[in-house]
């Protein structure tokens, strides 16, 4: 039997991704083992619980040495212990973490997960609004977390995290948690500065969401939180990490036996987690997912993972200059890391979501995005977002970034009459279509 409608879906996405050029921030080309690691047998297995979490300090033949049945509710875990042994490892490796959970299903899990850990209903959280590039699982009243907990917002000055407001609203609110994360954010937040506000907070958990930026930490040309006194990093796999769709949660404190209940101490968050994770928020783990994330791992601590984070960043600073000169309004003035935020309404007079659907004609994606304080509706923003760590894993550099800021100049001026100007889409469509096969999918290569 063959499934012959949804394989030629996927045939199609191979084709429409390897033909164009990837430029939304939070999307990456995972290699050919991330995604052998995904389509194996694993995905059979049911692994609630934990594996056991002695010797996991060493290398990964030491990883590998230790045999212990853990703490897991079904048999036949032999396999799947060690491959969430090693993931457990390399995450702690790659972040200097104390522990690390992998289980999270995804970024909003892992973050649930550190709510459901720390919290009681009605606890305060202090985030960054999200109308200034916070994320809906910060505190969003559309979200479930946001029927439990009592969210607050920080916002951002110039660009950047208004420190000043962060610090009055710290201590006037007395937040439980105070949260740096984000999706549309171009500055490196001041860790140090907010971990000395937070010391001041008796009980409050410092919690960063970095799900955009971690594979720049890993690659070490981004601070890492959990060096500056943040207790807890939560994090998707699959941005600028490079992994498989999933969530991750790195933690400093005592790591502690998962299925035993422990006191509620910043100390135990390790073990709050877990128990949080499961059965907490969860049930059981995708297991062929946790073993392309070790995998992702095991990547990301290789030497060329550093080169490739670094050129992210390169390439990020080239085409934010390259898009300013031709007329790009940005937020933030240009970026210091992977991500750009474009004001489309001040540049040239109409939405994001004209320029995203224009630019999606020849081949090239990115998403209307707000901008601070918007003042058009979400779906209509007045912005758009665009980034680096796809097209930069492809190979693309300094030079792509220009001729990316010509097509892009161009299509932004046709696109307000572009039914007039089909012939020119067509040509840019097969221009970018010559570039993007020059520079194949990791998949394809
Ligand atoms: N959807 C993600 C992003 O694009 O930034 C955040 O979860």
């Amino acid at each position: 039997m063959n499934d012959e409608k949804i394989f030629k879906l996927i045939e199609n996405e191979r084709q429409r991704q390897n033909e164009g050029l990837e430029l939304i921030p939070s999307e990456n080309y995972v290699s050919t083992e991330v995604l052998r690691a995904m389509g194996s047998v694993l995905t059979n297995k049911y692994c609630e619980g934990y594996p056991n979490f002695d010797g996991l300090d060493g290398d990964d033949d030491a990883v590998l040495a230790s045999t212990d049945a853990g703490h897991r509710y079904y048999g036949g875990q032999e396999n799947t212990n060690q491959v969430e042994r090693l993931a457990i490892a390399r995450a702690r490796r790659l972040f200097g973490a104390d522990h690390a959970n992998v289980q999270p299903h995804s970024g909003a899990q892992a973050n649930n997960a550190v709510y459901n850990a720390w919290l009681q209903p009605g606890d305060t959280v202090l985030g960054m609004n999200l109308a200034h590039g916070g994320h809906l699982t910060h505190g969003s009243p559309v979200t479930q977390s946001a029927k439990f907990y009592n969210f607050a917002a920080y916002g951002t000055k110039d660009g950047d995290i208004d420190y000043e407001d962060l610090e009055a609203k710290a201590r006037e609110l007395q937040p439980k948690i105070i949260l740096v994360g984000y999706s549309a954010f171009m500055k490196v937040p001041d860790f140090e500065r907010v971990a000395k506000i937070g010391a001041e907070i008796p009980g409050c958990l410092l919690m960063a969401d970095m799900a955009h930026v971690a594979g720049l930490i890993a690659g070490g040309v981004h601070p890492n939180p959990l060096k500056f006194g943040f207790h807890v990093m939560t994090t998707t796999t699959h941005k600028t990490l490079r992994g498989p769709r999933g969530g991750l949660i790195l933690s400093r404190g005592i790591v502690g036996n998962p299925l035993k209940k422990c006191e509620h101490t910043l100390e135990n968050i390790p073990t709050l987690i877990d128990r949080s994770v499961f059965p907490g928020t969860q049930g059981g783990p995708l297991m062929h997912v946790i073993a392309a994330k070790a995998v992702a791992f095991y990547e990301a601590l290789q030497p060329e993972f550093k080169e490739y984070a670094a050129q992210v960043v390169r390439n990020a600073k080239v085409l934010a200059e390259e898009l300013q000169k031709r007329g790009f309004k940005l937020i933030g003035d240009g970026t210091e890391n992977h991500l750009i935020l474009a004001n489309i309404k001040a540049s040239f007079g109409y939405d994001g979501k004209i320029l995203e659907r224009a630019l999606d004609r020849i081949g090239l994606n990115l998403n209307a995005n707000a901008i601070p304080n918007d003042t058009l509706p979400p779906f209509r923003p007045s912005g758009v977002r665009l980034g680096t760590p796809a097209i930069t894993t492809r190979g693309l550099g300094e030079a792509e970034m220009v001729q990316i800021a010509d097509w892009m100049a161009r299509v932004a001026t046709l696109c307000v009459d572009e039914e007039n100007h089909d012939e020119q889409f067509d040509k840019m469509r097969e221009e970018v279509r010559a570039l993007a096969l020059r520079f194949p999918l990791p998949s394809e290569q």
